[in-house]
């Protein structure tokens, strides 16, 4: 019952993983034969010549060897009825006339017909409020910005008298930030991303910062926004109690910029191309007799094709990012590089990134409280299903850990991230796509036209309600996290984990479903029943 561990090794962000050759028991138990290694053998000589490593661009992770979906084996290819879904419920990208701007902000429930989500609803009523925008930063779906600040960065130079006003009674600034009550959006990753070009107009992009305080009565507000990262007189501090429009134009540049290190660090970065290489690496690694081999496949269903679809129509030379989106065109792949580049093994694992981000104290943080679960359920089931790896590897529970994140990030956290943009992007000023005006230099000079020359036009509106709807809407075919189809597992000590982990996820549905009820603005993303097993959309 020994069977030899093949040398897996992938580089994820800062940490290389390497398992040697070495010895591992599988739970089966006839699989010493000569003949059955040899077999496996074979399997894993084809399975090298069928899935090959390709860099698409460098410094980004590789990814598979295919020109598009058509080029992927059947094995791994979406089945009938879900290619038929995924391309016929885009109706909605027909765009009337093209670069026209919307008059006012009203304009923009125009599109808002069909498509409709209570949240979005929700955000179209409530977006302008500062608690709102405060509660994006936790539970909306880029939930991993957010850092605690002890002290003022020095290209941020906030005065406690600015913000003053937006304090409680009897506390100022400098108290706050001793007490642990500052937060802070550095958006400093977007500095000098080169901005797209779309029909020969240069689109723009700024690299704000942000300063949020949590308020014993309001929640977390924001309470001063820089549009730049160097402080000089263009780029004035916004504050709260300036003019109404200057103040709401400067939190639409924070959720711009919020738009684009969601979609292309928190979501397509971190979940669907990290998820990749796991998927990459199982298939040219582990025969699948393999323990893990059989713990991952289900967790990595059809992410090979919806990752080649991303490559050839999302973020390729002409696709949608080329069209509607400010990082369209080279910046997309700049500020993919420059995440890669500092990505941590250690950040994709919720605990630490909790930790390291100062965010433990926050009052309301769902998303916090949620993948806390999901992740001791995912960790708590892996070690037992790993109980047969000798230890004498002294990897068993570095093999754990590195297992839960490829399963929390093809799950769990795809789910925070992707099931929620239409909820958050539908309505299209409250996240907005790409900025076709530069950032405000003078507070007193912001118009209603200004604003509405600066955000996407109708075009572009409308592909942004389309494209999220059509990713963030529930998949018809989808099967959730933990439910096991193909039996892989067959011996009856991993039946049992299963079950467990079952049961585990079944007391988070309920503890979820408890929390949410009565809540105006519930936060179900997390909820076990709606993440799916792996990333399929
Ligand atoms: C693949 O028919 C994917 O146009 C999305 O990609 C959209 C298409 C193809 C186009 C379908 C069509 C999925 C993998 C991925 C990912 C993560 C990033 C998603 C970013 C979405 C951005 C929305 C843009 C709105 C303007």
């Amino acid at each position: 019952t020994v069977l030899t561990f093949p040398c897996y090794r992938w580089l994820i962000g800062d940490t290389k993983v390497e398992i040697r050759e070495g010895t591992a028991k599988t739970l089966a138990s006839d699989d010493s034969s000569p003949q059955l290694q040899a077999h496996r053998k074979t399997e894993l000589q084809e399975r090298q010549k069928t899935y090959r490593w390709v860099t698409w661009a460098p410094g980004i992770p590789k990814c598979i060897d295919a020109k598009t979906e058509a080029d992927l084996p059947q094995d791994v290819r979406f089945d009938n009825e879900k290619r038929s879904d995924f391309e016929h419920s885009l109706h909605y990208k027909l765009a009337i006339r093209f670069g026209k701007s919307w008059n006012d902000l009203d304009d923009f429930k125009r599109i808002f017909w069909k498509l409709r989500s209570p949240i979005a609803e929700y955000c179209m009523e409530h977006w302008k409020e500062d608690w709102f925008f405060g509660y994006q930063c936790m539970n909306g779906s880029n939930p991993r910005m957010i850092k605690r600040c002890k002290k003022l960065p020095e290209n941020f130079p906030v005065t406690p008298n600015m913000v003053q006003s937006s304090m409680a009674p009897r506390t100022d600034l400098d108290k706050e930030l001793k007490a642990g009550n500052i937060y802070l959006l550095d958006y400093v990753i977007m500095d000098g991303v080169p901005a797209n070009t779309i029909k020969g107009k240069l689109q723009h992009i700024a690299a704000p910062l942000c300063l949020l305080y949590q308020h014993p009565d309001e929640g977390l507000i924001p309470i001063a926004i820089q549009l730049g990262q160097i402080p000089s007189l263009d780029t004035p501090i916004f504050l709260p109690k300036d003019p109404p429009l200057a103040w709401l134009l400067a939190k639409m540049w924070v959720r711009h910029s919020e738009f684009q290190v969601f979609q292309v660090l928190s979501h397509l970065l971190r979940t669907h191309l990290v998820v990749e290489v796991f998927c990459v690496a199982t298939l040219r690694q582990l025969p699948a007799v393999h323990p893990i081999y059989k713990l991952l496949a289900p967790h990595l269903r059809y992410t090979l094709e919806i990752n080649c679809r991303g490559r050839t129509q999302l973020i390729s030379a002409n696709g949608i990012f080329k069209r509607v989106v400010s990082t369209g065109g080279d910046g997309l792949l700049i500020l993919a590089q420059r995440e890669y580049k500092v990505l941590t093994y250690r950040s994709l694992q919720p605990h630490n990134d909790f930790t390291d981000r100062g965010v433990s104290q926050l009052p309301k943080y769902f998303y916090r409280e949620h993948s806390l679960m999901l992740w001791e359920a995912i960790h708590g089931y892996i070690k037992h299903i790993m109980h047969s790896l000798p230890s004498k590897l002294n990897t068993r529970e570095e093999l754990s850990t590195l297992l839960s994140v490829a399963i929390f990030s093809s799950t769990s956290q795809h789910a925070a991230t992707n099931n929620g943009q239409f909820d958050w992007c539908a309505w299209v000023p409250n996240t907005p796509c790409t900025m076709r005006r530069p950032p405000p230099t003078d507070k007193d000079a912001v118009t209603m036209e200004m604003i509405m020359a600066t955000l996407p036009d109708i075009s572009q509106s409308c592909i942004q309600m389309a494209i999220t709807w059509h990713l963030g809407r529930a998949q018809p075919d989808a099967i959730p996290l933990g439910t096991y189809t193909e039996e892989h597992f067959t011996e009856g000590k991993a039946q049992e984990q299963i079950d467990k982990f079952r049961r585990e996820l079944k007391k988070i549905e309920d503890h979820i479903l408890k929390q949410n009820e009565g809540l105006e603005l519930q936060y179900l993303f997390l909820l076990p029943s709606r993440i799916e097993n792996s990333i399929t959309i």
